[in-house]
């Protein structure tokens, strides 16, 4: 008899936490590194951005078209690059979109001046800000960033509208078909669609990446005002659920994480 495979892939959701409960000493010991946490209500949910004013203020922006019009990943095989102009803003703003568009670039200062960003994270317990690393993300909704991950740390402040994270620890990479460096780079990965199918279709999900049947992912759905902390090297996939506005604040790992950087971030 063929042995059944599940069609569920279990979840877990992101520790959830309020500012005010989250010590240094807490964050050191239990998320540092360890393990994704996200800061609920940090910024003002009633934040809203005059995005056309926004717009002529973005320097250096990359609006990207993706080829498959949902993946976005900033290299010219998946993505062209268009040009920012008045009407850019107001076609990413739009509900159901025929075309999805993600803009990046360099926080605007009508955007930084109205946040407190170095308030805010050391409300997060998070110091060594650099801000020439921050980064603006406005997305239609429907757009994509496949699972990949990064050497930083790395900070998420939701802005506008929703995200929904996945995140697997870097433990389970054998599970979450990687790139092998020349069909595409080692922190990316060929899987796709996790936040979309985890719900409503796991079995279409296991059917395309049954590798993942072995692992079990964090899943957050990001609401304004939220800060997501992910650690470096965690695998994560960044699905807008809706119109998004956030700013990603990376920071560097300390000399002595670089000495002990998990196996599969060492190529
Ligand atoms: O928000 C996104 O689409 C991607 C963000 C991301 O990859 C990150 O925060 O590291």
């Amino acid at each position: 008899m063929p042995v059944p495979i599940p069609a569920l892939i279990s979840y877990r959701a992101v520790d959830a936490v309020e500012a005010c409960n989250l010590s240094e000493a807490v964050f050191r010991s239990k998320y540092r590194s360890r393990k994704p946490v996200v800061i609920r209500s940090i910024a003002p949910s009633s934040l809203w951005f005059d995005i056309s004013s926004m717009a002529d203020t973005i320097q250096d922006p990359i609006v990207m078209v993706a080829h498959d019009n949902e993946n976005f990943i900033d290299n010219d095989d998946y993505v062209a690059k268009i040009p920012l102009c008045d009407t850019t803003c107001a076609d990413i703003s739009q509900l159901h979109p025929k075309q999805r568009l993600y803009l990046r670039s360099k926080v605007p200062d009508v955007v930084r001046k109205s946040l407190d960003i170095k308030h805010l994270m050391g409300m997060a317990n998070i110091s060594k800000v650099k801000d020439d690393l921050m980064r603006l993300w406005f997305s239609s909704p429907g757009c994509i960033t496949p699972l990949h991950y990064d050497r930083c740390h790395g900070t998420l402040l939701q802005l506008v509208g929703t995200k929904r994270f996945v995140i697997f620890d870097g433990e389970e990479t054998r599970q979450l078909y990687p790139c092998d460096g020349i069909n595409g780079p080692t922190h990316a990965s060929h899987a796709r669609h996790i936040g979309k199918n985890i719900d409503t279709n796991p079995a279409a999900l296991l059917h395309d990446w049954p590798k993942m049947k072995d692992a079990e992912p964090w899943v957050v759905d990001l609401q304004p005002g939220d800060l997501l902390y992910t650690p470096p090297g965690f695998w994560h996939e960044v699905t807008s659920t809706s119109v998004s506005l956030s700013i990603t604040i990376p920071w560097d790992m300390d000399s002595q994480e670089q000495q002990h950087i998990p196996p599969h971030m060492a190529f």
